[in-house]
């Protein structure tokens, strides 16, 4: 079969404004977006979605985790659909295009076929995936991860949040817990664009990440119980200070990561304090060590160690210390064809291009475990992401959707 004429373009201005009318809901406090996952932004945003996937003729399937599928019909009923998305939930100081670049390139995809009066033999369905972030209900990827089998549905509906909020009752309160079964729906394929979250296209000057590979994760929750006393007249000897202990081992992490280099992250985002007074030492310090790694037994090595070393610093000061994995996933190997679908649609449409490791997850990483898998990437200014001046130009998000729509027409066969 022909692969797709470099004559057929996406429409980057139309993609460009669907991207600033979403970023509209949700508003941050310097420029971003907080519309965390099942919140009613997150409604709210869902809603202006499915309108745009109802104007461009899909049709809508919505599983028991809230996951959007929106599809377009192919000439061959007997054939699955390609999959193409991301995910439309932001961090608490998030910015406008991780994840909402994928789900709405995805769909600028799905509009320059209209467009083109293009029929292809797969249909293709759009995807907007649940809490991808992880933030408000750990673990990242969390939808993906239950569609893939990873997780169970009962473990997803009852992860909480700050306030002790269920994802369950979250999820039935803002209207989208839907009838199809998680994971029923099976894939030809899964393409995601994603903007690369780091500084390597940019400082390379080039316009397309083609994705091999996603480093992996663990997610380790610490919970470390102390003794509650008096900042100012306990003595020092005989303090039991959880707080202390939470401190060594965060730079116990930064050591362990810094020695694992190249190739190795780790650092701590959220942490909790209780009774968090002011002159009370903590009782509870409750915190999350992320830490990842392309390289699997640098990823264990790591998880080993510093559960090792943590429980050292703890035994020595006299705290509790527990530790459960939160969040976990293997490094990934994406699809070689897919892989080399992407690689020839950027030769094609003449836009630069370089292999590029993920360093952040992404839906598409359970994807992988269920169906030929792939991502393209767009580069994003500073390698700035998880912060609300998050950046990228339309040049590049249309290099990006303009790849991935012919990397899927690749996929999903043209019909002539
Ligand atoms: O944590 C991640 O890598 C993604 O942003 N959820
Ligand atoms: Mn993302
Ligand atoms: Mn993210």
């Amino acid at each position: 079969m022909a692969a797709p004429g470099e004559n057929l373009k996406i429409n980057g201005e139309r993609l460009w404004d669907s991207l600033m009318e979403m970023a509209k809901i949700g508003p941050g406090v310097a420029g971003g977006n907080n519309r965390q996952t099942l919140t009613d932004a997150d409604a709210e945003g869902r809603a202006l979605f499915k309108s745009w996937c109802d104007d461009a003729g899909l049709t809508m399937g919505v599983d028991t985790m809230g996951s959007m599928f929106m599809t377009r019909p192919g000439t061959d009923p007997e054939a699955l659909p390609v999959y193409v998305g991301s995910h439309l939930d932001t961090q608490p100081t998030g910015g406008k295009y991780d994840g909402v670049l994928g789900v709405l390139g995805a769909l600028e995809a799905v509009r320059s076929m209209n467009d083109l009066g293009i029929k292809t033999k797969h249909p293709i369905c759009v995807v907007n995936w649940t809490n991808e972030e992880g933030a408000r209900f750990a673990p990242a990827m969390l939808a993906s991860g239950v569609f893939a089998g990873e997780l169970s549905l009962d473990y997803a509906y009852a992860r909480t949040d700050l306030e002790g909020k269920t994802f369950g009752a979250e999820l039935e309160r803002i209207g989208w817990k839907g009838e199809e079964e998680v994971g029923a729906r099976k894939m030809h394929a899964y393409y995601e664009l994603h903007i690369e979250q780091g500084p390597i296209l940019e400082s390379e000057g080039k316009e397309i990440g083609v994705v091999t590979h996603c480093q992996g994760l663990w997610w380790l929750e610490f919970t470390l119980t102390g003794k509650e006393a008096h900042t100012g007249s306990t003595p020092m000897a005989m303090r039991v200070n959880a707080g202390l202990a939470m401190a060594r081992i965060l730079e116990m992490v930064q050591e362990v990561a810094m020695a694992a280099q190249p190739g190795a992250v780790g650092g701590v985002g959220q942490m909790q304090f209780a009774p968090n007074s002011r002159n009370v030492l903590p009782g509870k310090v409750v915190f999350t060590v992320d830490i990842r790694s392309p390289d699997q037994a640098k990823l264990d090595g790591m998880r080993a160690e510093i559960e090792q070393r943590a429980a050292d610093i703890c035994a020595e000061i006299g705290v509790d210390c527990a530790v459960e994995p939160v969040g976990h996933f293997d490094p990934v190997t994406f699809t070689p064809e897919l892989v080399e679908n992407v690689r020839s649609a950027a030769e094609r449409l003449g836009y630069s291009h370089m292999n590029l490791i993920s360093g952040a997850g992404h839906d598409a990483c359970w994807a992988a475990k269920v169906a030929p898998a792939t991502m393209v990437m767009c580069p994003c200014v500073d390698g700035l992401s998880h912060n609300e001046a998050e950046e990228i130009t339309p040049d590049w998000a249309t290099a990006g959707a303009e790849v991935l729509f012919h990397a899927v027409l690749e996929t999903a066969e043209i019909v002539e």
